[in-house]
């Protein structure tokens, strides 16, 4: 019911062996994220809390000897090139990303890649970050501080997506088993804190649930309400009361969130599943009614899993579409899974899907005799 996280190592080594005629030299993959509160908050300085998914996006690679940069990907997607690509405008598409990644790290010369992904692309799951978290960690060999840096110039600049790092961060600095609490004040590099997050061992587990409804970061609707947003934090208190609509909820949600992330955090501490998930409900509505960032499919699983026996539940990411995190007690799994299912084809929705939300680890390389986890945390 849940679609496990595989493992696609092997398979991604297969496919570049039979569609670049050669071993691959690099292997490398990057989680997926949700985010469990502090939505639409890291582009204005302020507090997120994600966990890195199980599933990831698998990267192997080897470079040529001539200037080709040939992409290819398990969705039979193919993309050449010739490294004058790897600078000029922003390109479109999934090989933007791998070129925006390269262009970062300032590759130079000739390069084959493949791609493998279990992380549904455009369901806010941050397939892009993974992505690029993946291709920085396969193609060159850096501090985790470095290839953040280049993981977010890759999307900002290069994609010209107006996200905000969390995706990027979590992806390459995750710890398995614990939510990264991360904050933006200042404006360079997040100040991020592992928070154990564990809630299986009080049978309590989070779910994310997959909408089908599709969104991007880059389609103009993101950027819109990050300018409202950034226009309303920049109100001093006297001008929000008299500043006209939307302005006061935009900002209201942002304060709200960021008090929200406080209390989650410190709810997860005192293992207060219960406060948790009202939190996530509340921080739902802020999304539904403030920020105006959620759809109705996200508000339907919402609302079923709710009314279902979850302890709450919210949109995760971006928004616009994309998945919900479900805060469950397991006995309540199934039938929270078999009503959300059934309120979105009552809906006329698309069919949901499931995937686990235990918190896995970060971006990392594997060495060509299968996968020896190099935990890129520990190697600064
Ligand atoms: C997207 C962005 F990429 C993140 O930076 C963040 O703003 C998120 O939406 C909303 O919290 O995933």
């Amino acid at each position: 019911m849940l679609i496990p996280a595989p493992d696609l190592l092997p398979a991604s080594v297969r496919a570049f062996v039979e569609r670049h005629g050669r071993e691959p030299s690099w292997r490398a993959s990057a989680p997926g994220r949700v985010n469990l509160v502090g939505e639409h908050t890291d582009y204005l300085g302020g507090l997120c809390l994600p966990v890195a998914l199980g599933h990831r996006t698998w990267v192997v690679a080897a470079p040529r000897t001539d200037s080709r940069v040939h992409l290819t990907s398990g969705d039979a997607l193919e993309w050449s090139g010739d490294t004058s690509h790897l600078t000029g405008s922003p390109l479109r598409g999934w090989a933007s990303y791998v070129v925006g990644a390269l262009r970062a790290v300032g590759w130079q010369g000739g390069l084959d890649l493949h791609v493998e992904s279990s992380v549904p692309v455009g369901a806010g799951l941050s397939s892009s970050a993974a992505l690029i978290c993946a291709v920085v960690t396969a193609v060159t060999e850096r501090s985790p501080d470095d290839l953040l840096r280049a993981a977010l110039e890759a999307e900002q600049v290069h994609v010209g997506a107006p996200t905000g790092g969390m995706d990027q961060t979590v992806s390459l600095l995750a710890r398995p088993a614990h939510a990264l609490l991360l904050d933006f004040a200042g404006g360079g590099l997040p100040a991020g804190r592992p928070v154990p997050w564990s809630p299986e061992r009080d049978g309590v587990e989070l779910l994310v649930v997959d909408t089908g409804v599709r969104h991007a970061n880059d389609d103009g609707a993101f950027a819109r309400r990050r300018a409202e947003a950034e226009a309303a934090m920049a109100l001093s208190p006297d001008e929000v009361v008299a500043a006209r609509d939307p302005l006061p909820r935009r900002r209201r949600h942002v304060d709200s969130e960021n008090d929200r992330v406080r209390r989650v955090v410190a709810a997860v501490e005192r293992h207060d599943w219960t406060e948790v998930g009202a939190l996530f409900t509340a921080s739902h509505v802020s999304l539904r009614d403030d920020h105006e960032v959620s759809c109705v499919e996200l508000d339907a699983v919402v609302e079923a899993a709710r009314t279902a026996g979850a302890l709450g539940a919210r949109m995760t990411g971006g928004g616009f579409g994309g998945c919900a995190v479900v805060l469950v007690p397991t006995t309540q799994r199934d039938r929270v899974v078999a009503r959300v299912s059934a309120a979105a084809r009552a809906a006329g929705h698309p069919e949901p899907s499931f995937l686990p939300g235990e918190a896995g680890g970060p971006a990392t390389r594997h060495r060509a005799a299968g996968p020896s986890h190099v935990d890129l945390s520990q190697a600064q």
